[in-house]
């Protein structure tokens, strides 16, 4: 269990998240922070009161300043608007960055130890002004998006195979949007490939659901975005790193060259730390989608392309916002140690590319 763990942005994904890290006592408090005055109090209070009958001892309280998150060992942030029907996530950037922006600062001088888990949109974005505002190590800024792009495609499979959500074994790479890569050649029932029950245009369809799986949810909502889900894939995070249960995970995760040296420059929280390790190994969500800086054709191998692609991103992005600290940019990769990646469909899907086309993979896309 931590001390304490603070929850930025009081709205639906934040409250029911605040909640659900309460529920599972994951902390002994947990501080729901939101600009809005009373809303954080309000439904602090209200969770607080359902403590007895859930039979839970965390402390929840609202504030809306950042003293009572003070020396927080984890961050949510959620501030941020949602989707309207009808936007895309990028459609948020400007309006969320600026929150994020003043979120992060106040993260660094009050908590300045947190592992920060974003969740505002666009979700690789944010994660990246996360980063570069607070100044953290990479490995304590990481953004949830993939747990909560395989629940939705683990869901819609069970649906159409009439089987348990705990029998379907798989993972969603890729950025949280329109590059979302649901990686169909990793994906079993039982441990038999899911190739084996359902037919290609039935597969073709399933992945594209879950592409818009957000999009389904704002279009029903039509004031609000999706928060029950993206809540539960929160909180499976949290405990993961709560209880270092070195789950492997899909997230979003600054990256430079390849897992080795990656593992080698390890500074984090030990449980981030080996959370961080072995997901970044085998499971590579480079910051990319939204920054829209896509592949550099170089007519090179496809590992280059793709990081090519990502330094790209970088570099845009680096000069929209600095670090607050004045720290330098990230180094992007090179194109010389890009040549050096594997090529495996993990990898390329990781990179945001498509996966070789006699790939299943290719095939669902
Ligand atoms: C969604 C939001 C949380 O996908 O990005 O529902």
């Amino acid at each position: 269990m931590m001390n304490k763990i603070t929850v930025v942005g009081a709205g639906n994904v934040g409250a029911t998240a605040a909640q659900r890290l309460a529920e599972k006592a994951l902390a002994r408090t947990v501080v729901l922070v939101d600009v809005i005055e009373g809303v954080p109090q309000g439904k602090a209070l209200d969770q607080w009161q359902s403590a007895p009958i859930e039979g839970f001892d965390t402390r929840v309280v609202g504030a809306n300043d950042y003293q009572p998150a003070a020396g927080s060992e984890l961050v949510v942030v959620t501030a941020g608007i949602a989707r309207k029907p009808g936007m895309s996530r990028d459609d948020l950037v400007r309006t969320n960055a600026e929150i994020v922006r003043h979120v992060s600062r106040q993260i660094k001088q009050h908590c300045p130890n947190a592992i920060v888990l974003v969740v505002s949109n666009p979700l690789d974005v944010m994660c990246w002004v996360a980063k570069q505002v607070t100044g953290f190590p990479r490995e304590r800024v990481i953004g949830m998006a993939g747990v909560l792009d395989t629940a939705r495609f683990r869901a819609f499979l069970a649906e159409a195979l009439d089987a348990s959500v705990e029998d379907i074994q798989a993972m969603v790479l890729g950025g949280h949007g329109d590059t979302m890569v649901p990686l169909i050649s990793y994906t079993t029932v039982a441990g038999i490939p899911v190739t084996h029950f359902l037919s290609k245009p039935t597969l073709d369809k399933i992945v594209e659901r879950t592409r818009n799986g957000g999009a389904e949810i704002v279009a029903f909502l039509k004031t609000g975005s999706a928060y029950y889900a993206p809540s539960a894939a929160v909180v499976q995070m949290v405990e993961a790193i709560v209880h270092d249960k070195k789950r492997i995970l899909p997230c979003a995760a600054w990256l430079q060259g390849d897992g080795r040296g990656h593992r080698a420059r390890q500074e984090a929280h030990p449980p981030v730390r080996r959370l961080a390790a072995r997901r970044v190994r085998s499971v590579r969500h480079v910051l990319r989608g939204a920054l829209q800086a896509g592949p550099q054709r170089t007519g090179e191998d496809p590992g280059s392309e793709a990081v090519a692609g990502r330094a790209g991103g970088a570099q845009e992005i680096g000069r929209g916002g600095e670090g607050d600290d004045g720290r330098s940019q990230p180094q992007a990769v090179s194109r010389k140690s890009a040549t050096h990646l594997p090529r495996s469909p993990l990898r390329l899907a990781a990179c945001g590319l498509e996966p070789p086309s006699n790939s299943p993979d290719s095939a669902a896309r």
